[in-house]
């Protein structure tokens, strides 16, 4: 079974990720893992820190002589800004006249929630753990999940639908998401370049007033085959699956798959994709449009896999919001720290991560597998039984 967690606060050492699961004989591409993680560094609307990070993907265990040893593999991602912050983060218990507290929780961020959860006066350890620094944790091990995948055909890639107002007002195809992915300079991850200076001027708006800005981001997963996840369980559909692994990462406040927010308010009949028999893809089932994102009654049906992750507006704001101080309980503005006023392409990337993640545990439990010779002989078999329909 594929397992993963996370370890690391924002400004501490490091961050540190787990993946248990992975059959042996998976070519690992080093400098693959590092694009991946570059790409989430990107998008126009993040603060000062990413000048100071440049995220690498250390591995120090499950991975020898380029190949996954079947052992579980642990990835180590330095924090730069770690030198910072040895003073008034240290392990030990250090000069607490150093410690710099957070006073006054931010509406929106953990803060408060997790000060009166963990019994914090502030709410400087909350912040270290809640921050989306560890979602780059979650890319390194996604990128080695996404070298799974593509060895049974799969790939998984998103781009941004909406920077606040400004929004894509079509679906994106594979071939331009691949092709927006693959740029070596990232504005706002839109296929389309006139949407894109669209947003662009979304997060001027608000970096002019010291506001920030949320959006849309959706993951596409290709060339799925039909047939993982169930409706067997309640907890082993695909769908149920994903919005967890999407709606997880910070700042997700909603998660559609498909058209589903639009098919709540339109007849069954606009909604649902009609079958014909003419394609040549695992079968030769076909469908007149993808409006259920891939996935029917909670198994993947062979058509791409569409994603949403609906983003809040970062919490912190240089025009902080009203709150009160921890100390004296009078109110206060809340406090700012820097930080970014757009994360919606990053978040992208982080997402397509845990649903890269996701999808491996699946292929995993559908087609087993100790080496990668085992479950590609397995597929195959698979994929030889889909013909037969
Ligand atoms: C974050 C605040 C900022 C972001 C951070 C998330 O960090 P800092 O407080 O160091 O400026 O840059 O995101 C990352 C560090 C990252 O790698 O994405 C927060 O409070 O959530």
């Amino acid at each position: 079974m594929l397992r993963y967690f996370t370890s690391g606060e924002s400004h501490g050492e490091a961050l540190v990720a787990f993946l248990s699961g992975l059959p042996s004989g998976l070519r690992v591409d080093q400098a693959f893992l590092d694009r991946e993680l570059w790409r989430r560094q990107q998008g126009y609307g993040r603060g000062g820190r990413m000048k100071i990070e440049t995220d690498r993907a250390h591995i120090l265990s499950g991975v020898h002589h380029g190949i996954t040893i079947g052992s579980p593999i642990s990835v180590l991602l330095e924090n730069k800004d770690w030198k910072n912050w040895q003073e008034s983060l240290p392990v030990e218990p250090g000069d607490s006249a150093k410690h710099k507290a957070v006073k006054s929780p931010r509406p929106g961020h953990a803060d408060l929630a997790g000060a009166l959860k963990y019994n914090f006066s502030e709410a400087r350890y909350v912040l270290e753990r809640a921050s989306a620094r560890e979602s780059a944790a979650r890319v390194a091990i996604g990128a080695l999940a996404k070298l799974f995948l593509c060895e049974l055909g799969i790939e998984v890639l998103s781009h941004v639908v909406s920077v606040g107002h400004a929004i894509l007002g079509r679906s994106a195809e594979w071939a331009e998401i691949r092709a927006t992915a693959a740029k070596d300079k990232v504005l706002l991850s839109c296929v389309d370049p006139s949407t894109e200076e669209r947003m662009k001027d979304e997060v001027d708006k608000v970096l002019r007033t010291g506001d920030s800005v949320g959006g849309i981001f959706e993951v596409v997963a290709h060339h799925v085959p039909p047939g993982l996840g169930t409706y067997a369980q309640w907890d082993e559909r695909l769908d149920a699956l994903l919005a967890a692994a999407v709606m997880s990462l910070q700042a997700v406040k909603a998660v559609e798959i498909g058209a589903g927010i639009a098919a709540a308010s339109s007849p069954g009949s606009a909604v649902h994709d009609e079958i014909g028999y003419e394609a040549d893809s695992f079968t030769k089932f076909s469908r007149a449009h993808n409006n259920a994102g891939g996935i029917e009654g909670g198994v993947s049906n062979g058509e791409d896999i569409r994603v949403r992750g609906y983003l809040k507006p970062i919490s912190t704001l240089r025009r902080p919001l009203q709150s009160v101080s921890f100390e004296t309980r009078e109110p206060v503005k809340a406090a700012y720290e820097r930080s970014d006023v757009c994360v919606v392409p990053a978040a992208g990337v982080a997402a397509e991560a845990m649903v890269a993640l996701t999808l491996s545990r699946c292929a995993l439990e559908k087609f087993g597998g100790d080496s990668m010779l085992e479950t590609k002989r397995n597929f195959e078999g698979y994929l030889q039984q889909l013909k037969k329909f």
